[in-house]
């Protein structure tokens, strides 16, 4: 849900005009110090409530940014009336708020009268980040979170663990990241970082959906779990090489089932991505004993079956600790059977039009992700910008039932060839593109009108100290600094 609602009182009625028309200037406050954020009377919550308390802190110091630093700012001007305005809105709806007022040369606020009537159109607004190709330390991760608000996505696909790196210290398999990360004393998230980047993101309205990709994408676990991964065949002697988790093992259930009581305490929201894609049989099929074991279950060469094997252990380990589960596309079309409830994530861009995918999935009664327009990892000359506002999520054949399961999607930083060094330009105000398509109405886009939001907002997100990339030629009054 989208958290407690409450008014909240930033003054009074009475500096209202009930008849100004659209677009009049309504109320000014002469000096930020003459500008407060409070509860109202008819508040559902009231002082105490953090998410509305820090909300109210932190929109307080970003309204100083509303536009130019007047003169000498600093705390309140003597003399100047203090100035009230009651509003009654979520929590989410402090950054519209942020959005609407602006300030003049001098300092003053601004205001028009409005009447604000948003809503979300999907559910699950999500930005997946990956720290496994790079280690993204953690301020990089808590400046993400802030600009997610602004831009009002509300999920934080965590993609910690991957083939490269390691980076998640876990209590129960210390040697997973000691082995396994780039460097076990700084490149690792400590319980302690991971409890901050979910309290970090909750007081912001966002969701931390962390995802151990499983079977494959786990070459990084192999040193600190023995006997974990496939020891890959060259003819009849092992290579030395590894491939994915070895699904023929006890063991390896036994590992899962520890691993993932501990990520389901850790994580608290009620889903846990499980990954599921690119899973590579070339290795499973050159080991003799997982050979033997497809004679042995009559999966004849049908590794997809093996594949499915896992997947349903793993899925029936998960939803004993009372969780539900997201995977990528692979586990669907390989036809593993999950639970009515799964969400599916379709990502894969070239394997036929993705809205085919879609079809697929909900037509078969699942529900629907949607990434595979929206990898902002790719870049190219131009306003690439403008394909990914051009989606439209539900333009794919379907029943109106079908459309319904359509519960949101992701924009992807994968994070290959992305570190602290160019993580936020590459995402912003890219990712706001997504973000508006995922928010307003299917009638909203116009590709003109579009731009000058985003152009205009990116000039936003510099004053609030982001730096932002240019969408095309031209400047802002504030310019990063
Ligand atoms: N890692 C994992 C990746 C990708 C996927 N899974 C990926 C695939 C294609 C592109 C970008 C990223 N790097 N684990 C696919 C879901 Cl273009």
């Amino acid at each position: 849900g989208p958290g407690p609602t409450a008014c909240l009182s930033v003054g009074s009625a009475s500096a209202f005009s009930r008849t100004a028309p659209p677009y009049q200037l309504l109320h000014s406050a002469p000096r930020p110090g003459r500008f407060r954020f409070g509860y109202a009377r008819s508040s559902a919550v009231g002082p105490g409530c953090a998410v509305l308390d820090q909300a109210f802190a932190r929109y307080w110091r970003l309204l100083r940014y509303a536009g130019p630093r007047a003169p000498g700012e600093g705390p309140e001007a003597a003399g100047a009336p203090w100035i009230y305005l009651t509003v009654c809105l979520l929590p989410a709806g402090l950054e519209t708020f942020s959005q609407l007022i602006w300030r003049d040369e001098d300092g003053t606020f601004y205001l028009n009268k409005t009447d604000i009537v948003d809503f979300p159109r999907f559910a699950h607004r999500g930005l997946l980040l990956d720290t496994s190709r790079h280690y993204l330390p953690l301020r990089a991760i808590l400046e993400t979170l802030d600009v997610m608000a602004y831009n009002k996505f509300n999920v934080f696909h965590w993609h910690i663990v991957d083939d490269p790196s390691f980076p998640y210290e876990s209590a129960a398999f210390p040697e997973l990241s000691r082995k396994g990360a780039y460097n076990p004393a700084t490149h690792v998230y400590t319980l302690n970082d991971v409890k901050l980047v979910i309290e970090y993101a909750r007081l912001r309205g966002i969701r931390v959906i962390s995802e151990f990709d499983t079977p494959g994408h786990t070459l990084s676990w192999g040193p600190g779990a023995p006997g974990l991964l496939t020891p890959c065949y060259a003819g009849s002697i092992p290579s030395g090489a590894y491939g994915p988790v070895n699904p023929i093992l006890n063991t390896t259930y036994q590992f899962m089932t520890e691993l993932f009581r501990e990520v389901s305490t850790v994580f608290p929201d009620f889903y846990l991505h499980l990954g599921g894609d690119e899973v590579d049989f070339t290795c499973w099929r050159s080991n003799p004993k997982i050979q033997a074991f497809m004679q042995w279950m009559g999966f004849g060469q049908d590794y997809a079956k093996l594949e499915s094997f896992y997947i349903q252990r793993l899925l029936n380990i998960v939803s004993s600790y009372g969780k539900g589960y997201v995977v990528w596309q692979e586990v669907f079309d390989n036809g593993v059977k999950v639970k009515p409830d799964t969400i599916i994530h379709v990502w894969r861009e070239n394997a036929g039009p993705y809205q085919q995918e879609v079809a697929r999935v909900t037509k078969a009664g699942y529900r629907a992700l949607l990434s595979a327009p929206w990898y902002l990892n790719r870049i190219s000359y131009g306003q690439d910008w403008q394909a990914a506002y051009q989606v439209e999520p539900l333009e794919f054949e379907g029943s109106p039932e079908q459309k319904a399961l359509v519960i949101g999607g992701e924009a992807c930083m994968w994070g290959e060839f992305v570190d602290v060094t160019n993580l936020t330009p590459r995402l912003w105000p890219r990712a706001g593109a997504i973000a508006e398509r995922l928010w307003s109405n299917k009638t909203v886009r116009d590709l003109q009108d579009a731009y000058i939001r985003l152009a205009d907002f990116r000039c936003t997100l510099l004053r609030r100290g982001i730096p932002a990339q240019p969408l095309f030629t031209g400047y802002c009054d504030a310019e990063y600094s």
